[in-house]
């Protein structure tokens, strides 16, 4: 499997209840790689486009008002199989629903309130990261435990 990258935000709330550690450290021990991260404010412009896919839904008001709320943090993590770990990581969309174990399901209760977005595949994380981040904001390193990564 190759090295993948993946686009992950942390939501205003997961800044608000101070979880952004807790959440970077999970990628972290899981042997995912960041390669950029930065804490931003989303705007309505921003919001749009990102969640341009649920333009029309009955959320999709909401959704801005919540995105928009305060600073997240955006980060690309890279690693084998990064988009589909990273979602087994995340949990079921609607937290009330989300196994024991993953973010969302240790971490939040509501679909409304649910901490962390991450890209649903390779195309969405292309499209997503050069939304939030420009090319020389990606850094290119080798972590030292990269040859326990992977056999
Ligand atoms: P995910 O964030 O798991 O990729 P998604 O892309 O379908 O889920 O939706 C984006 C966000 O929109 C999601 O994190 C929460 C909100 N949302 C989705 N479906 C919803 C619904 N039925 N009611 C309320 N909010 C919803
Ligand atoms: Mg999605």
């Amino acid at each position: 499997m190759a090295a993948e990258r993946t686009f992950v935000l942390l939501k205003p709330d997961a800044v608000q209840r101070a979880l952004t550690g807790e959440i970077v450290g999970r990628f972290e021990r899981r042997g995912l790689k960041v390669v950029a991260m930065k804490m931003l404010r989303v705007t309505r412009s921003l919001g749009e486009t990102y969640y341009a896919e649920h333009k029309g839904k009955p959320f999709f008001e909401p959704l801005m008002s919540y995105i928009t709320s305060g600073p997240v943090v955006a980060m690309v993590l890279e690693g084998d199989g990064a988009v589909a770990s990273v979602r087994r990581m995340m949990g079921k969309t609607n937290s009330a629903e989300a196994e024991p174990g993953t973010i969302r399901g240790d971490l939040a209760l509501t679909i409304g309130r649910n901490v962390i977005h991450g890209s649903d595949s390779a195309e969405s994380a292309k499209r997503e990261i050069s939304l939030f981040f420009k090319a020389d904001e990606i850094q290119a390193y080798a972590r030292i435990d990269e040859a326990w990564l992977r056999e």
